[in-house]
């Protein structure tokens, strides 16, 4: 990939609209739309002007009315001369115009061209080139908000000046490398060890950062799990006020997993409604329950569904049967469906004996009133009075969870499902909002995650070596390693490889 060529595409999205806008950008940009325009001359067009006029088909006949834009090199988004031209957005007028630019002399551009040509001409660095393909992907204002925040150059800055305190304590120790067959010691080794020790702190604070970042751009997983015919693809289409799923009284009806998003609280939700866990000599269901398992085990926030009508498992033998596959760290929501079927004094006894086996008995007052509508004044003293008379000596195995959160509801009646979604946005807003460092930044790239890690290891390992009282010149190696790692991310130091890679995730004409 070289930047003499001059590239083409079209930048609007595929398909009909009003307008589509075309991109030529390269030495022969003002030489190739010359070429098929009929109009003012563009030798004669400033920078940053717009002109009216007459585009032609490869065999010189009208096409359209055009409107083109004049960006002369360096002032334009790849430092290159570049025409941007507009016209109606029929897929023939562009599939031609492409053509057409085609026969003048130009390229159709690969995934990411233009803002790899952007990059190369030095605009910005790498994590703000992957910021404008986040920035196009961001569906909900949590995602936007990153996305704008990197591509406006936080990451960069971040990372600059810990790159620069990386440099700076390398050479002090290179001064001591030096130095070191004189027996002087310039800097003392404890404030070495304290300084590299801050900086390791560092790296891991924002390589923990990712699983944030992460459940931000690619949506928060939310596992819909449990027993079949518990209301779980009730539940998934009532939060989507769609039919999304099948519903049906035969028990396994669900056998994979239906992935969908909701926006809610500013962020994105990616709910999977999983097959019911039951045991079976199905093949097919098996499948989909170790697939529901799997997306249980990776789930920011369980859902787990209960009919405590069910005569085949009482609500506390499905949580503890259900419970080794719910991802320990994940936020629980019990719900009690079916509300609308069920008994108050069997909604109250469920209550009771799920928030005794998983919580502080002094707890369930709390997980009531905050949960219950209609019925709350009733359920809320009938489980009270059932949880003084249970045993409360829980096994202590079972209170590792996080206290869940138990809700009564009715996917038929919506019952229960307005403070679903409050607990799920206060979730969401937990989740997305932690401060998780002083600077307020969030890693949601994978690349970065990784060389951020790759770093602190390096770190650690200077560490070990000061420790260890290893050779300077071996600390300084790792201390070396370090910066590396941290110049990949902002693409100080990089590959064809890497920018290829990088580069292939945005669309053409991008
Ligand atoms: N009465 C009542 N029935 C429900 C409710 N939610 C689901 N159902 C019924 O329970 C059965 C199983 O529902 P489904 O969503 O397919 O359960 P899944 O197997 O857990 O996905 C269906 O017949 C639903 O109509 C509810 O809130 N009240
Ligand atoms: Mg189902």
């Amino acid at each position: 990939m070289d930047n003499s060529s001059t590239i083409c595409a079209i930048s609007t999205p595929p398909g009909v609209g009003g307008i589509a806008v075309a991109r030529v950008s390269g030495p022969d940009a003002f030489h190739i739309v010359q070429q098929i325009w009929k109009g003012k001359n563009i030798a004669d067009m400033k920078s940053h002007t717009a002109h009216l006029g007459t585009i032609l088909d490869n065999e010189n006949n009208p096409l359209d009315q055009a409107l083109i834009t004049i960006f002369r090199a360096p002032n334009s988004f790849t430092g290159q001369d570049t025409v941007e031209i507009s016209v109606h957005g029929s897929t023939y007028i562009q599939q031609t115009l492409i053509q057409s630019l085609v026969a003048a002399g130009a390229t159709p551009a690969g995934p990411g061209e233009f803002t790899r040509r952007a990059f190369t001409a030095g605009h910005f660095d790498l994590t703000q080139a992957e910021a404008i393909a986040d920035l196009i992907a961001a569906s909900d204002k949590a995602a936007h908000r990153i996305a704008i925040r990197q591509m406006r150059g936080q990451i960069s800055s971040h990372l600059n000046d810990l790159r620069q305190q990386l440099i700076d304590l390398a050479a002090l120790f290179e001064l001591e490398l030096d130095f070191s067959e004189e027996d002087v010691t310039f800097a003392s080794r404890d404030k070495l060890r304290k300084t590299a020790t801050e900086l390791h702190r560092h790296l891991t604070d924002l390589t923990d950062t990712f699983a944030t970042g992460n459940a931000i751009k690619n949506g928060i997983p939310t596992a819909i799990i449990g027993p079949t015919n518990a209301g779980k693809s009730s539940l998934l289409n009532t939060l989507l006020q769609d039919d999304r799923a099948i519903v049906s009284d035969i028990n396994g009806t669900t056998r994979d997993i239906i992935e969908d998003t909701l926006n809610i609280g500013g962020a994105t939700l990616r709910l999977m409604d999983t097959a019911g866990l039951r045991d079976t000599d199905d093949d097919i269901e098996r499948l989909g329950i170790s697939r529901s398992t799997r997306a249980a085990a990776h789930a920011a926030i369980t859902l787990l569904v209960i009919d405590p009508n069910d005569t085949r498992l009482t609500p506390s033998q499905t949580l503890s049967d259900i419970r080794p596959h719910i991802n320990p760290h994940s936020q629980l929501i019990i719900l009690l469906n079916k509300s609308d079927i069920t008994p108050t004094d069997t909604i109250a006894q469920a209550i009771a004996t799920l928030s005794i086996q998983s919580d502080s008995p002094s707890k369930i007052s709390e997980t009531l009133s905050n949960n219950l509508n209609t019925q709350a004044h009733s359920i809320s003293e009938q489980a009270h009075a059932l949880t003084k008379s249970v045993d409360t000596r829980v096994n202590p195995e079972d209170t590792n969870l996080s206290s869940p959160i138990i809700i009564p509801i009715s996917t038929r009646t919506q019952q229960g499902i307005p403070q679903l979604k409050q607990h799920l946005t206060d979730i969401i807003k937990a989740l997305t909002t932690q401060p998780q460092n002083a600077q307020d930044i969030i890693i949601t790239n994978a690349r970065h995650a990784q060389a951020l890690s790759q770093a602190a290891d390096s770190i650690a390992r200077v560490i070990q070596g000061i420790d260890e009282n290893i050779p300077t010149d071996l600390i300084a190696q790792d201390l070396r390693q370090t910066i590396h790692h941290i110049s990949q991310i902002t693409g100080q130091i990089t590959t064809t490889q890497i920018l290829s890679t990088i580069f292939s995730r945005f669309c053409i004409g991008k």
